[in-house]
C-alpha cells in the first residue's frame, strides 16, 4: 500500500488595530510525500506572526489507512498579546476529514479571537490530493 499525498495552501493572519489599518500577512505552504508502510504518517507544522501581536500555529497530521484512504487531522491556534511570541491563546479549532483514493479535498477554516471578541483571525485554506504513488 502506497499513496502520494499532495497538500498545498496558505495561512492568512490578521492583527486587528483600533485606530489604524489592520495588519495582515499570508504564509504559503506545500508538501508532497509518499505514504506507505514505512512512512504511515506525515506531519506539517506552520507558524507565522503578524503585527507584533498575533501568531498563528497550524498542525496538519495525515495518516494512511486501509483501502488507500488518508485521514487528515488539523489543529489551528490563534495567540494574541503583547508580542508575536505571546503564550496567550485566544482561539483554536480542531477538525478532521477523510480523503479517499483519487480524491481532491479543499477546506477552509476560520479561527477568531473568541477570548477578546475583536477582529484578529487566522484563516487556513488548503487542498489535499490522494494520488497513486
Ligand atoms: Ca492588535
Ligand atoms: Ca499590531
Ligand atoms: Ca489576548
Amino acid at each position: 500500500m502506497s499513496r502520494k499525498l499532495n497538500i498545498s495552501g496558505h495561512m492568512k493572519l490578521q492583527d486587528y488595530e483600533n485606530y489604524a489599518a489592520n495588519e495582515v500577512k499570508t504564509k504559503s505552504f506545500a508538501n508532497s510525500t509518499t505514504l506507505d508502510d514505512d512512512h504511515l504518517e506525515e506531519v506539517i507544522e506552520v507558524v507565522e506572526g503578524v503585527g507584533g501581536e498575533v501568531r498563528g500555529e497550524l498542525t496538519i497530521n495525515a495518516q494512511l489507512l486501509s483501502n488507500n484512504r488518508i485521514k487528515v487531522w488539523i489543529s489551528i491556534w490563534l495567540f494574541e498579546g503583547t508580542s508575536e511570541a505571546t503564550s496567550d491563546l485566544d482561539g483554536e479549532r480542531h477538525s478532521n476529514f477523510l480523503v479517499r483514493a483519487g480524491q481532491t479535498v479543499s477546506k477552509t477554516y476560520m479561527v477568531y479571537n473568541t477570548a477578546e471578541g475583536d477582529d484578529d483571525f487566522v484563516r487556513v485554506k488548503f487542498t489535499c490530493k490522494n494520488l497513486p504513488a
